[in-house]
């Protein structure tokens, strides 16, 4: 059973997944309004993966028993200065995404819960791998 100050922040966590994707679909659609077809197809690729993330948790937290509280999804940015202002953004959430996540596991071992912090690696890693590929693309942009 999941402790009730841990399902909290997961919820908190599975709505900031759901505004990600968001994010990237508001961006996508920037992308598509100033016909960068390519990023605006790289970005609805990272809405999709954002669905699987907040998916990921939801199933998670049913799974140990607990209660999934859906709440708003803030409303996104729809426009951007450029694209490299576009990119700014994303690597900038992607950090404080990654932020957010290790709050997670720090209250998981705070708590105890390895079942928790053991899932919440998976997510870890995957913030390497986003933050890396959102980097290196704002870097090849300001080339
Ligand atoms: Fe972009 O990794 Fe989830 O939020």
């Amino acid at each position: 059973m999941i402790k009730s100050e841990i399902e909290k922040a997961f919820n908190a966590q599975i709505n900031r997944e759901f505004f990600s994707s968001y994010l990237y679909l508001s961006m996508s659609a920037y992308f598509q309004d100033i016909n960068l077809l390519g990023f605006a197809h790289w970005m609805r690729i990272q809405a999709q993966e954002e669905l699987l993330h907040a998916t990921k948790m939801f199933d998670f937290v049913l799974e140990r028993g607990g209660r999934v509280i859906l709440d708003k999804i803030d409303k996104p940015e729809n426009t951007w200065q450029s694209p490299i202002a576009a990119f700014e953004a994303a690597y900038k959430h992607e950090i404080f995404i990654t932020e957010n996540i290790n709050n997670l596991v720090s209250l998981a071992i705070e708590h105890k819960d390895y079942a928790s912090n053991s899932f919440l690696q998976w997510f870890v890693n995957e913030q390497v791998e986003e933050e890396a590929t959102a980097d290196e693309i704002l870097k090849k942009l300001k080339l």
